[in-house]
């Protein structure tokens, strides 16, 4: 089974939309196996985002994801990675198809609501700088019988 790291923004905070992304995920059948509430600090920020680092939107990138508290999630699931990716919409809202998160709730590129990784490196690597493997919880769950092949 896939995971993925998977944070709702400071805008998401914020605009009190932590409960509406977790739900959409949790209704999709992904089962949530690590949750947790944080302020980014620069360092982490930094480390997150490294493979933007020198893009013109970069600074604009640290301020905005330390601006405020995120949720961080690990959601566990089939193609967690895509199906994650395909429901959070394109990075650019207006972009995004309809009935994903950022076509449904965002408006702005700089201000999209929700990260989601992009590949198992990724997901592995951004899972482990989030939590630590205590942190992520395996647990068996009824349901499974009537969502998963
Ligand atoms: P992703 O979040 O869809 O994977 P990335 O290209 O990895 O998109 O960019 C990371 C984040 O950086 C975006 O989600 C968005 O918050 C911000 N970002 C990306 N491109 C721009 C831009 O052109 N202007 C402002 N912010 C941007
Ligand atoms: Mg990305």
């Amino acid at each position: 089974m896939e995971r993925t790291l998977v944070l709702v923004k400071p805008d998401g905070v914020q605009r009190g939309l932590i409960g509406e992304i977790i739900g959409r995920f949790e209704r999709r059948g992904l089962k949530l196996v690590g949750l947790k509430m944080l302020q980014m600090t620069e360092q982490l920020a930094r480390r997150h985002y490294a493979v933007h680092e020198g893009k013109a939107f970069y600074p604009g990138l640290i301020q905005y994801i330390t601006s405020a508290p995120v949720v961080a999630m690990v959601w566990e699931g089939p193609k967690a990675i895509e199906n994650v990716r395909k429901m959070m919409g394109a990075t650019r809202p207006e972009e995004a198809a309809p009935g994903t998160i950022r076509s449904d709730l965002a408006l702005a590129t700089s201000r999209n609501l929700v990260h989601g990784s992009d590949s198992p490196e990724t997901a592995a690597f951004e899972i482990g700088l989030f939590f630590n493997e205590n942190e992520l919880i395996e647990w068996s769950r009824e349901l499974d019988d009537w969502l998963l092949e």
